[in-house]
This record gives C-alpha cells, sequence and structure tokens, in this order.
C-alpha cells in the first residue's frame, strides 16, 4: 500500500450545492431553462452578449451572497495540516474554497469574481454587472468579460494539473457529474500513473466505474467523514 503523500482532489458544483449555488445538471437546473452549450460558449456570447452577461451578472451577484459550507470547510483544514502536496482543483468559479480558507486552490473553469478585458488581455477583480459594459480598470476599454472558460476554450492551469497528476498517490472526485472534459478524465489519468481513486458524489457520476472506491451522499457528510 502506497504511503500517500501527494493528494490531488477535485470538485465540481456538488461540492457548492449545499451553500445554496444550484448545480448544473441536477434537477430545477442551474441554466435558466438555457442549454449549458447554448450560454456557456464564446458563440453565445457573439451571438447574444447581453444573454450572456446577464446571465453571468446575475450568478456573480449569487454567489456574493452565499457561504462556504462544512465539506469546504474540511478541505480547508486538510489544506492547512497536510504535510505533503495538496492541491484542489475545482470546476468551479465561486470562491467558496477560498472563503472557507483553502490555499492551494486552482480554478480550471475560471472565476466570477474576475474579468476579462478582450481588449488588453488584463483580467481584474469585478464583482459588479458587466452588462452595462464598465470600463476595464486596466485600459478603460469597456471590453470586459465574465473569466470564465466557455466550452471549446482552453481551460486554465493545465500544465500544473498534469503535472500534480503525475505526482499524486491519491485523486479524490468531490461532487461532479463527470460530464465534462478534460475534467472528466482526470481520473482514468490518475489511474494510469499509479494514484488510489475515490469518488465522494451524491450518486454515481458518469465516471464511477473508473473509481476504485465511490462513496455516495451529501458532500457536507462525505468530506468531513474523509477528512477525519
Ligand atoms: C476543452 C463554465 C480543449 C463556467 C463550464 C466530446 C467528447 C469529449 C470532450 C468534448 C466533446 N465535445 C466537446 C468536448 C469538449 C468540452 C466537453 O467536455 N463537452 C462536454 C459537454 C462533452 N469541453 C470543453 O470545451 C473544455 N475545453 O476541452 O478545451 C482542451 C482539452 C484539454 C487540454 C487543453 C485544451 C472546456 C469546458 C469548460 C466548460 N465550462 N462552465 C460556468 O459557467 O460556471 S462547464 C460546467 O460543467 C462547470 O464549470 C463544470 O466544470 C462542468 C461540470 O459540471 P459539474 O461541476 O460536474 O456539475 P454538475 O451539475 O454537472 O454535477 C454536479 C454533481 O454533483 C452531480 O453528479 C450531483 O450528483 C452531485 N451533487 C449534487 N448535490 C450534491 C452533489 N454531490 C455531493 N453533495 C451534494 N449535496
Amino acid at each position: 500500500m502506497t504511503t500517500i503523500r501527494n493528494i490531488l482532489i477535485l470538485t465540481g458544483a456538488g461540492v457548492s450545492a449545499e451553500s445554496g449555488i444550484d448545480t448544473f445538471r441536477g434537477a430545477g437546473g442551474l441554466w435558466e431553462g438555457q442549454a449549458v452549450e447554448d450560454v456557456a460558449t464564446p458563440e453565445a456570447f457573439t451571438r447574444d452578449p447581453d444573454l450572456v452577461l446577464r446571465f453571468y451578472d446575475m450568478r456573480r451577484e449569487a454567489i456574493q451572497t452565499k457561504e462556504p459550507n462544512a465539506a469546504h470547510h474540511a478541505l480547508a483544514r486538510l489544506d492547512r495540516e497536510w504535510p505533503g502536496n495538496l492541491l484542489i482543483v475545482t470546476q468551479n468559479v465561486d470562491d467558496l474554497h477560498e472563503r472557507a480558507g483553502a490555499k492551494r486552490v486552482l480554478h480550471m473553469h475560471g472565476e466570477h469574481l474576475n474579468a476579462w478585458c478582450t481588449s488588453c488581455d488584463v483580467r481584474s477583480p469585478w464583482t459588479g454587472p458587466l452588462i452595462d459594459r464598465p470600463a476595464c480598470p486596466a485600459c478603460g476599454d469597456t471590453a470586459l468579460r465574465p473569466d470564465v472558460v466557455w466550452f471549446g476554450e482552453v481551460p486554465y492551469h493545465m500544465e500544473e494539473i498534469f503535472s500534480a497528476l503525475r505526482e499524486a498517490n491519491l485523486f479524490v472526485s468531490i461532487g461532479t457529474s463527470g460530464a465534462v472534459y478534460p475534467a472528466a478524465g482526470f481520473v482514468r489519468n490518475a489511474r494510469d500513473l499509479g494514484a488510489a481513486t475515490l469518488e465522494l458524489n451524491l450518486e454515481p457520476s458518469q465516471g464511477s466505474l473508473w473509481f476504485e472506491e465511490a462513496r455516495h451522499g451529501p458532500a457536507t457528510e462525505l468530506v468531513p467523514a474523509w477528512v477525519e
């Protein structure tokens, strides 16, 4: 049994569900009846920028009223106390991992609380709406978009993520449906590279079969129990 030194944790919308942030594909659906591929794409932004900006304005405002839950706090504690390498790769664009105190966090799909200027390419912290086309803090142009990775765009931090996958002895996937790549393929990369694999999710994900172990239930129960 390899000693667990390096842990790679992948989180998805399910880790924030109990904080009141809707998941993408759960019942009730986050996407206001829109197909996610119709809103989270550069084509949608070109076709109907107001629709996309309003959608992200609504979500950016909503997350600022939400609090981290017991799963975020347990992961932050693990991050503080774990002596080996530990990396939380989140698909989420909320900041609940950080607000729970986690430090070693990478947002592979971007962050709601940043705006990205398509004119000067600078990303700036942003909490307000973008629908009124505010001026970029860096260059003054009115060319800000959500700093979020849409379908067809390249996820952030892939180099760092793959080098953490190569080092990992344990890969834990928490609260994700395994519907979106390349994140959904990480469990296979981890296995091929010799890591142990664990899924903590409300129900079996699309990738469940690839995990050596899978525990099903709410993250606020499963994650603190696993961290203990
Ligand atoms: C890329 C934006 C190239 C942010 C998102 C065909 C085959 C394979 C791939 C593709 C293909 N066709 C197209 C692709 C590529 C595409 C893709 O995967 N499409 C899918 C639809 C097939 N991927 C891309 O375009 C990506 N880019 O591939 O570039 C590349 C590749 C490698 C290296 C370099 C370049 C970019 C994808 C990013 C898209 N952006 N969001 C935003 O608006 O928020 S995706 C969106 O869905 C989220 O960001 C998230 O990442 C993703 C998955 O959602 P989940 O987080 O899993 O949430 P979901 O609701 O689905 O599931 C929640 C889970 O939680 C459920 O299982 C539920 O049971 C569980 N749960 C619920 N409550 C709880 C719970 N668990 C525990 N406790 C609870 N209480």
